[in-house]
């Protein structure tokens, strides 16, 4: 069959994202024996134009739509992508006569209100390297599609779903051949790094999250030799940056110290890089095993200084994981990004005072610190059902899709947004979603690019504020 994945992200927010799982869709169909295609809108200035094109010429017989996010996760401004993914599968139609089917994160999370809002015909949830082939298998031999683990549709009005399956090894399809499918100078221009999986699956039962849905609550580890290989295959393509982005990077432990092992011997002159740390296994040696291997940022996920939060979050560590960790930042020279989530369950006035001040006060002021407000409520986890419960989310699942956020009704919204503004002025090293709206970021990174700066950029956020302040810039 001829199939088209097409990446649906324009999102260049905090930094334009290589679309991961739509390569990994496309290497599987084109593995499995499919003439295959990929467009990615991710730089393309007409983005409806470029899915007519494409449609009109390939004539696919699938069109893969690969939706990675619902909407921005921004409380201050949200913004749902339903309704763009809507228009063009939309224009899919009406350009060829594709059947149309959603697969990536998004789609995962909230299946059926992305059927009904696109009209699409399918739902593939699941590892695309896993599931897309079989599906696409069942198509081609005229059978039931819904057969297939993770396959779910809109039949006489009802949502029907094969359930999921979650067990499939973490296999050689995480790692697809990103230049045969993706502009990699554009994402290089544009300060991004190359993204890579080292495991699957997320064990942790924090209560707002949807990791565990998306991927499974059991780790499914790819062997640190075969991503060492999709390093240095990487690597020889001309790759200088990678991003790990496994849910958690340091968990399990072992894993990521042998792989940082096997990748400080290996030589490659790729530059590392994870925002996916947890303060719970961040120590001393694991930092000079990611210094010898090549790391140049990393980021802790932090979300809470507070104990009562980070407990009502589900969190399995406390504020003294926090400062062990923060000792073991300061003991190396790895630049460091810590995130906090503010207005999560428990959260008070003193809380955030607390998380406030961890950061002015253990955070290096050569480091920088992202704070979230508001938590992105999510059907199906355990804090959607405890808003319902208290009485603060009153819309019904199917109405998601356009964003809801759980503040703590022990601090009000405005206040607590009003907080954050005043502690990013002072800190130069603090920045929150605001931060990220200057129309000119991607302007910033081409220069920075053009400039010879190395990634990450935000280890110069301090310069850069300072800067953008001397120009009169509000930052
Ligand atoms: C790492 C990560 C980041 C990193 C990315 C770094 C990088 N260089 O790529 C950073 C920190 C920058 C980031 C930013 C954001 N992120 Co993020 N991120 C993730 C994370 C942990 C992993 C993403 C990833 O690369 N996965 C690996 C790839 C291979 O998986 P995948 O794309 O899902 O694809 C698989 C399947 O979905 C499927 N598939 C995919 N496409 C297709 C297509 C077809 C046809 C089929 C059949 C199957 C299929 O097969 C693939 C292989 O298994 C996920 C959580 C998660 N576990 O998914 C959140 C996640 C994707 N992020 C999310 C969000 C919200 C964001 C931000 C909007 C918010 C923010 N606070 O910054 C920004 C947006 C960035 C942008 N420009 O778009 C949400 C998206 C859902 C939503 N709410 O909209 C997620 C799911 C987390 C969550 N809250 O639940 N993110």
């Amino acid at each position: 069959m001829k199939i088209l994945i097409i990446s649906v992200n324009r999102n260049r927010s905090p930094v334009a994202v290589l679309p991961y799982g739509a390569c990994v869709a496309a290497q599987a169909a084109l593995a499995a024996g499919h003439e295959t295609r990929l467009l990615d809108l991710m730089f393309e200035k007409e983005p409806h134009k470029a899915v007519e094109r494409a449609c009109r010429d390939f004539r696919p017989d699938v069109a893969g739509f690969s939706l990675r996010n619902i909407d921005n996760n921004d409380l201050r401004h949200p913004v749902s992508y339903a309704a763009e993914a809507a228009s063009l599968i939309g224009l899919a139609r009406r350009a060829c006569c594709a059947k149309i089917v959603l697969g990536g994160a998004a789609a995962i999370v909230m299946p059926e209100a992305l059927l009904r809002r696109t009209g699409a015909d399918w739902c593939v949830r699941g590892d695309a390297a896993a599931a897309f082939p079989l599906f696409l298998s069942a198509l081609a031999a005229g059978g039931a599609p819904l057969s297939v683990p993770g396959v779910c549709a809109i039949d006489g009005g009802r949502f029907v779903a094969s359930p999921q399956d979650l067990s499939t090894p973490a296999g050689a399809g995480l790692f697809p051949e990103f230049g045969r499918w993706l502009d990699l100078r554009a994402y290089a221009r544009n300060m991004s790094a190359v993204p890579l999986k080292t495991k699957l699956g997320c064990p942790f039962g924090c209560v707002y999250c949807t990791y565990p849905a998306i991927e499974g609550g059991v780790y499914r580890l790819s062997p640190p030799e075969a991503v060492l290989r999709a390093v240095r295959e990487l690597a020889a393509s001309g790759v200088r940056d990678i991003e790990f982005v496994d849910n958690v990077f340091n968990s399990p432990y072992g894993h990521a110290i042998e792989l940082c092992g096997l990748l400080a011997g290996s030589r490659t002159g790729v530059r590392f890089h994870t925002m996916e740390l947890t303060p719970e296994f961040t120590d001393a040696p694991l930092l000079a095993a990611m210094g010898r291997a090549g790391f140049a940022g990393i980021g802790i996920t932090a979300e809470s200084a507070d104990d009562r939060v980070l407990a009502a979050l589900g969190k399995n560590y406390s504020a003294a994981h926090l400062e062990l960790a923060a000792r073991a930042v300061e003991g190396q020279e790895l630049p460091c990004m810590w995130i906090f989530m503010l207005g999560a369950p428990g959260e008070t006035k003193e809380t955030v005072e607390r998380s406030l001040d961890f950061a002015s006060r253990r955070v290096r002021p050569s480091d920088a610190v992202f704070f979230n407000a508001g938590v992105r409520l999510y059907p199906g986890t355990a804090l959607e059902a405890a808003a319902r419960r208290e009485g603060t989310l009153i819309k019904p699942a199917a109405e998601m899709l356009d964003p809801v956020f759980y503040v703590s009704p022990g601090v009000e919204k405005d206040w607590l947004l009003k907080t954050l503004a005043a502690a990013t002025r002072k800190n130069l090293n603090f920045i929150d979603s605001a931060s990220l709206e200057l129309p000119f970021l991607s302007g910033l990174y081409g220069l920075a690019h053009l400039a010879g700066i190395k990634q990450p950029l935000w280890k110069h956020t301090r310069l850069i504020r300072r800067g953008l302040r001397g120009l009169g810039v509000k930052t």
